[in-house]
């Protein structure tokens, strides 16, 4: 499932809920805010410590490398980016002094960077600090965490420890693979490993951390990830460390398995937590009472398998009974104007080019298709200005948006061009019947 239907869905949710109009268009329109926030989210931890395989179990796996580093220092520091996810893969400490100064160099550089976009906030939303828990010397990682990165975070709640392998913690005894779970023994390991890094944490920095004992799972060549282990408390820490508007971006691109969310150590049910995390950020950037939270959880939880997985039960696929294509269409006309802007999105979004590539390149080709764009001009202004007079007119757009422009853009981006342009006409013909003919 693409990531827009995602959006798509939870759109359409909203829209079919029993929710008052006027909250339902503050949540979509806290929605398509969202929709454009970028989450940078810098990992980093020693070689082999399970960098790669923690993305991948996290985000799955068929992603892109997309460059490294923008500057000299931090070259070696790859970038993935996922839609509205960047992720920042960087090596820690511990392959030798020179690397070790110039990976440090690296990461300071990229924690000291401002968001282009927002040049009072900080490029890099949360740091993600992986350790091997199989290793037996973690000097080299609390150099990292104590000397390098924390006294170089301007908000230092946002760093997330995670403790990895925890499979390897005793050198694979008490782990139930078939499970992939620890045993009595070994989650006894588990636990003292994590307190003891947040203590010598504290001891340097002053700062509470709470660690993440998981595993990202051993993977073969050739052969699937192991399941892994509290990979869903891993992702509640981390969308936790964000800031909320981009709790439900970063979200919408973990792995759309539900396998590896199975596996937890059940103190908490972290798929429900990270629900109502979610849910609530949008709904207070929606400025919606709390009220609406449970419609909008149920919304989230039943499109993102991480948040429908509960403790070890999993949600049925999701995946085939999604509607396809989230891109809000529009028509690079008036109304598709109107309704963008109604929706919170900008003049030249990505529906109001695609409508317009519609009308110019295949409508205006046919036969009757000078004549109908021509008429459009003539009807469309009047339609406009009549809803937009109405006090209720946010809702009128949230509704042609969903009945017709949605699907609209469906039939573009699927070629299927004469259906588009039957539904547009029904739709014209429909809202000025509604809007402008006296009765
Ligand atoms: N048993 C076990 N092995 C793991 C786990 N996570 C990762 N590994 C294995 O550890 C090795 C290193 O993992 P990577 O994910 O490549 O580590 P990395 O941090 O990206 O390494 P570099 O990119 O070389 O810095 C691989 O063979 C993984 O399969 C885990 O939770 N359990
Ligand atoms: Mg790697």
């Amino acid at each position: 499932m693409a990531n827009n239907e995602v959006f798509q869905k939870l759109e359409k949710m909203v829209l079919d809920s029993s929710l008052p109009e006027d909250e339902k268009s503050k949540i979509l329109k806290a929605i398509l805010r969202d929709k454009d926030r970028k989450a940078n989210l810098m990992i980093t931890g020693a070689t082999g410590s399970g960098k790669s395989s923690t993305i991948n179990a996290l985000f799955g796996t068929e992603k892109a490398i997309v460059g490294t580093g923008p500057n000299p220092e931090t070259m070696h520091i790859e970038k993935f980016e996922l839609g509205n996810l960047v992720l920042w893969d960087s090596p820690g400490l511990g392959d030798g002094k020179e690397k070790d100064q110039s990976h440090s160099k690296g990461i300071i550089e990229m924690l000291h960077k401002k968001d282009d976009k927002d040049p009072n906030s900080m490029l890099i939303d949360a740091v993600l600090v992986i350790l091997d828990g199989a290793s037996r010397d973690l000097g080299t990682s609390y150099e990292l965490i104590n000397k390098v990165i924390i006294p170089n975070m301007v908000d230092k709640t946002r760093i997330i420890i995670g403790i990895n392998q925890a499979d390897q913690v005793m050198k694979g005894r008490y782990w139930d693979s078939e499970k992939s779970q620890p045993q009595e023994t070994l989650l006894e390991q588990l636990e003292e490993k994590a307190q003891s890094v947040k203590k010598r944490v504290k001891e340097a920095t002053d700062v509470d951390v709470e660690p993440v004992y998981y595993s990202a799972g051993f993977k073969e060549k050739g052969l699937p990830q192991e399941k892994p282990y509290n990979l869903s408390k891993l992702l509640c820490y981390i969308i936790e460390s964000i800031p909320k508007e981009k709790r439900l971006p970063l979200l919408v691109e973990t792995n759309k398995d539900t396998r590896p969310w199975e596996s937890n150590d059940g103190k908490e049910d972290y798929g429900e937590k990270i629900k109502r995390n979610v849910g609530g950020s949008v709904l207070s950037s929606a400025g919606v009472s709390v009220a609406s939270g449970a419609a909008l959880g149920a919304a989230v939880g039943s499109v993102i398998p991480v948040v429908g997985t509960a403790v070890g039960a999993v949600v049925g696929a999701v995946g085939g009974a999604i509607v396809s294509g989230f891109r809000r269409i529009t028509s690079g006309c008036y109304i598709t104007t109107a309704t963008c802007r109604s929706l919170g999105r900008g003049d030249s979004c990505y529906e109001l080019n695609a409508f317009r590539s519609f009308r110019d390149n295949w409508l205006a080709q046919q036969p009757d298709g000078k004549a109908i764009i021509e008429e459009y001009y003539q009807t469309a202004p009047g339609i406009v200005a009549s809803i937009d007079a109405k006090p209720d007119s946010g809702q009128i757009y949230a509704e042609i948006w969903q009945k017709y422009l949605a699907p609209c853009l469906d039939e573009i981006e699927h070629n299927r061009f004469a259906d588009c342009k039957s539904r547009y006409m029904d739709m014209v013909q429909t809202l000025q019947r509604e809007y402008t003919l006296v009765k």
